[in-house]
């Protein structure tokens, strides 16, 4: 034991849980924050607005698979959980520390001072106030071994005091318990299956002749891709994913059908329809993954796979699941899994190659088009071509998440692809978490305009800080994916005024970068875009690609 303030504590211990990078809105743990500078490395990234900061933990966080941490004091504490809502969704792990109030401001209109507890309780998996600096181990230790087990996901700590100023204070602290080492990366656990369970499973997949797989995020925070894929080949069955499992699958293997549910690909959806029996695996079967269970309908046989048992059979009912963690319960099933029944599914895998075909024949005009204002479809097929072989893509949600859900494809085993779990402006920030989570790796950001505004300040803290990216924005000066629903809204009749309810200002974001300190390069023809990709990816800062569009294009409903 040794007596140090907790300032001292906090920072060694978040040194030794190998956090390379915090980010956050001042002031918060002001003392920590000198002793960061002072017996550690860590890169104290102060951000223009707590959302972002949230948004740029939960990006380092998804892309190193390491605890993102972000902070703000009490009054940024609300800014800052409305960023870990999307972390909550993802199932991503973000230690969130905020300042709250002191026993003697409490209920007496302090400045400043609300009780913020409860708006963390519903997207934190664990929500705890530090009231004495003696608590400061165990508490944080709690947070860390939560974040990173079971499903991950956000948690916070409410230090007391405005700018959770109680580490100032000194106590014993016990240096050789300080870091569990386990907690630093997820999984932090591997839980191996029961082998009778793995047998049934083996069985049902055995019997059934045109089965699907949808690998889910799961499968990557496991690590799993591989093993999905050797899975699928032994018994020869086709491949789907949701949008958080994208990123753990080769996009050009024969047997991937793509993305399934909302945002998707017409040629997955059509298979897991088809199919007599749907295999998840790491996923929660949510409305996203599934139409809002119409893909397949309800009822649809099925099998599941996760490390949560609140996931088994929730939202279709299971003729056999598995308990564990994906990587070691898939060994075991391709260990029991019958080969000699591969054979007999030629037909069924011929079949869904058949559908994925006719989407891309479909496709393919949109993806090559030419037409000025560029279509969306033609920038996917730019980034599937040119996104370096280690690059990571991180994409907005509504039409972003769309458009590059259904219409990109990683291509190399290295890539990478993580998405907004449903938060409009999440990649932006996101994508400057992933490149300091994963410094040296291409980071590739795709966003709308309207999903680029919300934190267009965070420009300056990447031009600041040094953090290169490349920012892709399709400027079709509207939030366009809104149209559809207010034509519904107006019964198909929209009158010429409900324009204001989506479009926006005609902006050259390329000028606002460069004004700021950043590349900014304004594309407006489709063959510049290659040219500027290139000049984009050797650039030693970030850079924003501002690509104009087509107001018009309007991403298919990929539902069958
Ligand atoms: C926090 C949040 N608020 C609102 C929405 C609803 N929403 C989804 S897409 C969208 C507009 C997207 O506009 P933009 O990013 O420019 O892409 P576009 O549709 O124009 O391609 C909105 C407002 C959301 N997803 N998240
Ligand atoms: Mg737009």
């Amino acid at each position: 034991m040794q007596k140090m303030t907790g300032a001292r504590y906090i920072a060694e211990a978040l040194k030794g849980y190998e956090v390379t990078h915090v980010f956050f809105v001042p002031a918060i743990l002001r003392r920590t924050m000198a002793e960061m500078e002072e017996r550690t490395e860590i890169k104290r990234i102060r951000t223009n607005g707590e959302k972002a900061a949230a948004y740029m933990a939960d990006g380092y966080a998804r892309a190193s698979g390491r605890p993102g941490v972000c902070m703000a004091q009490h009054v940024g504490a609300l800014n800052l959980a409305a960023g870990l809502r999307d972390a909550h969704l993802a199932g991503c792990p973000v230690v969130a520390i905020t300042g709250g109030a002191t026993p003697l401001n409490k209920y007496r209109k302090a400045y400043q001072t609300n009780n913020d507890l409860m708006a963390f309780e519903h997207i934190t998996k664990f929500n705890a106030t530090v009231d004495s600096v003696s608590r400061i181990p165990d508490l944080l230790r709690q947070a860390f071994r939560l974040a990173t087990t079971g499903t991950p996901g956000p948690v916070h700590l409410q230090f007391e005091g405005q700018e959770g100023q109680i580490d100032l204070n000194e106590a014993e602290m016990d240096r050789s318990t300080m870091v569990e080492k386990r907690y630093t990366r997820v999984p932090g656990f591997r839980p191996e299956p029961q082998m009778e369970h793995v047998r049934e499973l083996a069985q049902v997949l055995a019997a059934a002749k045109k089965p699907v797989i949808v690998s889910g995020g799961g499968v990557r925070w496991s690590g799993a891709g591989k093993e999905v894929v050797a899975l699928a080949e032994k018994l020869q069955i086709p491949i789907a994913h949701s949008l958080n499992g994208k990123g753990a699958l080769p996009g050009t293997h024969p047997l991937l059908v793509g993305a399934v549910g909302r945002y998707s690909r017409k040629s997955a959806n059509r298979v897991v329809q088809e199919a007599d029996l749907v295999f998840y695996i790491g996923s929660q079967a949510g409305g996203m993954t599934t139409f809002a269970w119409q893909v397949p309908p309800f009822g649809k046989p099925a099998v599941q796979l996760d490390i949560n048992p609140e996931s088994l059979g929730r939202n279709y009912p299971v003729k056999a699941s598995i308990l564990g963690d994906a990587k070691v319960s898939l060994e075991k099933l391709i260990a029991v899994a019958d080969g000699a029944t591969a054979g007999s599914r030629r037909e069924w895998v011929g079949r869904a190659q058949t559908i994925v075909a006719e989407w891309r024949e479909e496709i393919s005009p949109l993806l090559d088009s030419d037409a000025v204002p560029i279509r969306p479809e033609r920038i996917c097929k730019e980034l599937t071509e040119m996104l370096p072989s280690d690059g990571l893509l991180v994409v907005d949600t509504g039409h972003a998440g769309m458009w590059a859900g259904g219409l990109f494809d990683l291509t190399k085993p290295d890539q990478g692809y993580i998405r907004s779990a449903g938060h409009l402006g999440w990649a932006f920030p996101a994508s400057l978490g992933a490149k300091c989570g994963c410094p040296e790796r291409p980071v590739f950001c795709f966003t709308g305009d309207a999903g680029f505004w919300y934190h267009i300040g965070e420009i300056e803290t990447a031009v600041r800080w040094g953090i290169k990216a490349v920012i892709v924005v399709n400027n079709n000066h509207s939030g366009n994916q809104s149209s559809q629903g207010f034509k519904k809204a107006y019964n198909g009749k929209p009158t010429e005024k409900s324009c204001e309810l989506w479009h926006l200002s005609k902006v050259n974001f390329a000028k606002i970068a460069e004004a700021i300190g950043a590349v900014g390069i304004r594309v407006e023809r489709p063959a510049e875009l290659r040219g500027a990709i290139e000049r984009a990816t050797a650039a030693d800062r970030l850079v924003v690609i501002d690509i104009v569009t087509d107001i018009n294009a309007v991403a298919p409903v990929a539902f069958i």
